[in-house]
């Protein structure tokens, strides 16, 4: 019996000793495996005589569990003790300030600034914003929208299109964000209010057009909605998007195949010296085309034109950008100049909303 008494003190101080995972168990491989030394006195069990065996037998037992249990709750602490090192050797002072370069340096291109600039205004009057796919088929973008087959408006769309398909229809960038909003007529239940920001492609490029360019519309469905409620919802918009308590604007009659009647909109300016002033003025600056929907765009769209009327518009984005912040080259927008992008961009942590101001 000493010599199981000896034999467990043995164990129980390099236990004790074992100052790693793995040194621990090279431990218990030595006590407890196959070949330990109490596995191989286990062994012995069966050539002792029974009186024997009923001594050893609970004795080995009992040391094999003490065993266990010492190594489970040494390896618990050394655990323990790992996890403590690793968070010592990596803590973060997180009250420290943060390196200039990623505060500084990025930029929000004026774009996006613009866009979520837009959204806020059009949110605060309850707008919620609705997004689609670049590529559209021809019904999306020309047939619901009441353009005539054939009719040369698609044509004087520029529009890029898709190699034919088999069934020989072909598929097109949207030339607008229309689409986006036959989607959501298509798909949700009036009343209806919602903004379409996004990309717009048209094949035209010079001074003042790039091909990709980006575009928001808007739409309202609801019975009753009438001319009154467009011209407060496109009032208010430039009187909080421009940051002035006055704009002159004036509607103009037009023709778009989707709305009817149409017009576009331009709003007063000033121009003193190099800075366009805008708000009041004798000069005029169209900024929108709107209208009310077109019945039959309403038919298309499963909406009984008797019980519901809605009206829509559509800006260009990046020209609402070049007027807010003097930015007077349309093309340096798109070709990715840092310093263009140092000098118009805005700080990434200025968000754009109503309470907090739209820019800074
Ligand atoms: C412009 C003119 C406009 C619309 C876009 C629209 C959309 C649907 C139905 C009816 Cl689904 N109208 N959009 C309406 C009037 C004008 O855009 O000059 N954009 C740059």
């Amino acid at each position: 019996m000493s010599e199981l008494n000896s034999l467990e003190q043995e164990i129980l101080a390099n236990i004790a000793k074992a100052d790693s995972e793995a040194a621990l168990e090279d431990v218990r491989v030595a006590a407890l495996g196959k070949k330990g030394k109490i596995s191989e006195m286990m062994k012995t069990l069966g050539k002792m005589t029974p009186e024997e065996r009923k001594e050893m037998g609970p004795a080995l037992n009992g040391l094999k569990g003490r065993v266990g249990d010492a190594l489970g709750a040494r390896k618990d602490v050394l655990k323990e003790e790992a996890l403590k090192a690793r968070l010592l050797s990596e803590t973060l002072d997180v009250t420290l300030p943060t390196r200039a370069g990623s505060m500084f340096e990025g930029r929000v291109h004026p774009i996006a600034q613009v866009t979520q600039e837009l959204t806020a205004i059009f949110a605060d009057m309850g707008f919620a914003v609705a997004e689609g796919p670049d590529i559209e088929t021809d019904f999306y973008n020309f047939t619901a929208l009441n353009f005539p087959p054939d009719h040369p408006a698609r044509l004087e769309h520029d529009t890029f299109f898709l190699p034919e398909k088999e069934d020989g229809s072909q598929m097109v960038l949207r030339t607008h964000t229309s689409p986006v909003q036959i989607r959501t007529m298509t798909s949700q239940e009036p009343p209806i209010r919602v903004i379409c920001p996004g990309r717009t492609y048209r094949c035209d490029s010079d001074q003042t057009h790039t091909p990709m360019f980006h575009q928001v519309e808007g739409l309202v469905i609801e019975e009753g909605a009438h001319m009154g409620h467009l011209k407060w919802v496109l009032e208010e918009f430039c009187k909080a998007f421009f940051e002035v308590d006055n704009i002159k604007m004036r509607f103009r009659a037009s023709h778009f195949p989707f709305t009817e009647p149409s017009m576009e909109v331009d709003i007063g300016c000033q121009r003193v010296g190099n800075e366009l002033r805008i708000g009041e003025g004798d000069d005029w600056l169209e900024i929108l085309g709107c209208g009310m929907v077109h019945p039959n765009v309403l038919r298309n769209c499963d909406l009984d034109p008797d019980k519901y009327t809605g009206f829509a518009w559509g800006m260009g984005i990046d020209r609402l950008a070049m007027l807010k912040y003097g930015m007077p080259d349309l093309r340096a927008f798109f070709n990715g100049d840092k310093r263009w992008l140092d000098h118009y961009g805005f700080a990434p942590l200025d968000i754009p909303g109503l309470v907090g101001g739209l820019s800074s």
